[in-house]
């Protein structure tokens, strides 16, 4: 995702600017670019690649004030003419996020001469500051006045020549912090960034635009109301990779999905309806004919690939195939270059599923398409279009946050080939972004349930084996809940569709046998209920994961514990998080080496 830098200060900017950027990196981006406030007017450097690129180019720059921005193209392929900052007349301007109403824009810029020299949507931003500037010559009045002409999700850093040591910035859908240093002041995207010169942030709400000098600071609503806002002492440092207040990281990753989460859907912003360019400047026109897609995965990844199988064929009406990418890359396949592929892995450097990858190109199959947590891995760079998870990094090998960000990536991919199709409302359109904007605040909640769930692991940490049962998309999710309790807590732990039981397992079912269960209230709780009782007659032990609205209620050897809402088609991501707390008490209660279990590695980089 894009990440901007903004700096007034007393001194040379131009490496805080650079060290910045690099500490954005994380974020995912094609290209990078700064303008500063030069004596001459202003001096714009852009590069395509590394920020280490741009720092080279921009060596022997100079200046008091200037913005930055590493780029993540959403309108117009990653090159540098389509790099940031935009410039036009005497301002250049920075801008994370998807400006929804940059065609009509366009449209009136070039009516009145404006000629446009990328393909992004952020050149309009620019040539609109210019047009208002010759009206209202105030930077600060003439930005409030283009950004109530936005529509979308902005972030934003201008910079004007001929107001030296002004920087104006506001921000709509897409993050924007301030930081209030001893030499200067400071914008950027994430507090990661400016560190390196203060610990001082003020985190703007949607609707606020600020400017900053060196020496001040002043934040309006876009109406005029003059407001302050906090001022929060950063405690991040090398935080990422801390462990903290937890005993563990898979504990620590299991409590920050919420803000991972918060961090992939970060680029729907406010908007109400969603953009193919997500997936990457070339989406629209590569996922147009697409009429099959194949999901190639190992290992936790294909527990997402297969619960986004329900979701595409359900929401897109597009037939999915969900294949473990080790026996795909080996099999006799039928090729289909219409179909989308797939690569679905943490780290982009899982060795079968990128030779997976391959294979499906070697076959002619070109659409492809790589979810990872790692924009610079070897899958995303070997793929068309790409999403990158906001994850952060995952240190425990018992994968968590990477698997809900994952789930909340295929969500959007669902979203966007059935909007491709014309398979989506824009009323249902509108109600999945909302779902999807509110689902950090419901996972929050479902955490709550920890103690209840760590009650239950020790009634069970004894046992050989599990039975984990679920149907429809849940039952990807009692596969990943069985997958973490063998990973971790070296329990025998199985999962099937519940009404596969009387088709052989349900032999095994005895009263040493407990039988964990998602059970949500949806289409097929009714037809759950009835294998439920399937076990219990067998004597077998109930553990079963409803939510708000289930018809279940506790009884003996029925053990049944409520998620706080009912989350309908999103609900695998609610319903996964408490199996995650299941397997990581029970291996508590074992006494195992939960971060890094036996024979186990977290980036899978050998066949
Ligand atoms: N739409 C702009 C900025 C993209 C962005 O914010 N990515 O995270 C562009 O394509 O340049």
């Amino acid at each position: 995702m894009c990440g901007i830098v903004a700096a007034a200060a007393g001194s040379n900017i131009v490496s805080v600017l650079i060290e910045g950027l690099k500490k954005l990196e994380y974020r995912g981006y094609d290209s990078a670019g700064l303008a500063l406030l030069a004596a001459g007017g202003i001096e714009r450097v852009r590069a395509v690649g590394r920020v280490a690129e741009l720092q080279t180019a921009a060596s022997g720059c100079s200046a008091h004030t200037g913005i930055a921005h590493t780029r993540w193209a959403t309108h117009g392929a990653p090159a540098e003419h389509n790099a940031h900052p935009h410039v036009s007349g005497s301002i250049a301007v920075v801008h994370n996020g998807i400006i929804e109403n940059y065609e009509s824009l366009r449209t009136e810029l070039s009516a009145q001469g404006y000629v446009f020299t990328s393909e992004t949507d952020t050149e309009s931003i620019a040539h609109l500051i210019d047009a208002t500037l010759k009206g209202e010559p105030d930077l600060f009045a003439a930005v409030r006045s283009v950004c109530r002409r936005l529509v979308g999700a902005y972030a934003i850093a201008v910079i004007d020549h001929q107001q030296p040591g002004r920087i104006v910035v506001a921000r709509e859908g897409s993050p924007l912090l301030l930081g209030l240093g001893e030499d200067g002041n400071y914008a950027a995207s994430d507090a990661s960034a400016l560190l390196q010169v203060t610990r001082n942030m003020v985190y703007l709400e949607n609707g606020d635009i600020a400017e900053l000098t060196a020496s001040q600071v002043r934040i309006e609503r876009l109406d005029g109301t003059p407001v302050e806002r906090p001022v929060h002492v950063s405690e991040l440092s090398a935080a990422a990779v801390e462990l903290g207040e937890f005993r563990h990281y898979m504990q620590k990753e299991i409590f920050e999905q919420p803000e991972a989460l918060a961090n992939t859907l970060e680029i729907i912003g406010g908007a109400h309806s969603i953009q193919a360019g997500i997936f990457g400047a070339q989406a629209a026109q590569l996922l147009a004919d697409v009429d099959h897609i194949l999901i190639l995965a190992c290992g936790t990844s294909s527990h997402s690939g297969m619960t986004a199988r329900y979701w595409i064929e359900r929401i897109a009406g597009v037939a999915c195939t969900v294949e473990i990418a080790s026996e795909y890359r080996y099999r006799v396949s039928v090729p289909n270059p219409r179909q989308l592929v797939v690569a679905i892995s943490q780290s982009g450097e899982t060795a079968d599923t990128l030779a997976a990858l391959r294979h499906a190109k070697a076959l002619g199959q070109n659409k492809t398409l790589a979810i990872c947590n790692v924009p610079e891995s070897a899958i995303v760079r070997e793929s068309m279009l790409r999403f990158i998870t906001r994850a952060g990094p995952e240190i425990g090998v018992a994968s968590t946050k990477a698997f809900t960000t994952q789930l909340a990536a295929l969500f959007l991919l669902a979203l966007v080939v059935a909007k491709q199709r014309g398979q989506l409302s824009p009323v249902d359109e509108a109600a999945y972004l909302d779902q999807l904007r509110h689902l950090p605040v419901a996972v929050h909640k479902v955490l709550t349930l920890e103690p209840e769930i760590a009650i239950w692991a020790r009634r069970f940490a004894d046992k050989k084996h599990a039975l984990f049962l679920g149907r429809g998309r849940h039952y990807p999710i009692a596969l990943e809940g069985a997958l973490k309790l063998k990973e971790i807590s070296y329990i025998h732990a199985e999962a099937y569709p519940a009404g596969e039981l009387k088709h052989g397992p349900l032999a095994l079912v005895d009263t040493d046998m407990p039988v964990i269960s998602v059970a949500p209230n949806d289409e097929l709780l009714e037809k759950l209920k009835s294998n439920l009782q399937e076990v219990r007659a067998r004597g077998g032990e109930l553990y079963v994961f409803a939510d708000a609205d289930s018809e279940l209620t506790a009884s003996d050897g029925v053990h049944v514990l409520r998620l706080p809402e009912h989350y309908g088609l999103l609900s695998p991501i609610l319903h996964v998080i408490p199996l995650q707390l299941l397997s990581y008490h029970a291996a508590l209660v074992k006494g195992t080496d939960v971060d890094k279990p036996r024979n186990l590695a977290k980036s899978v980089t050998v066949e």
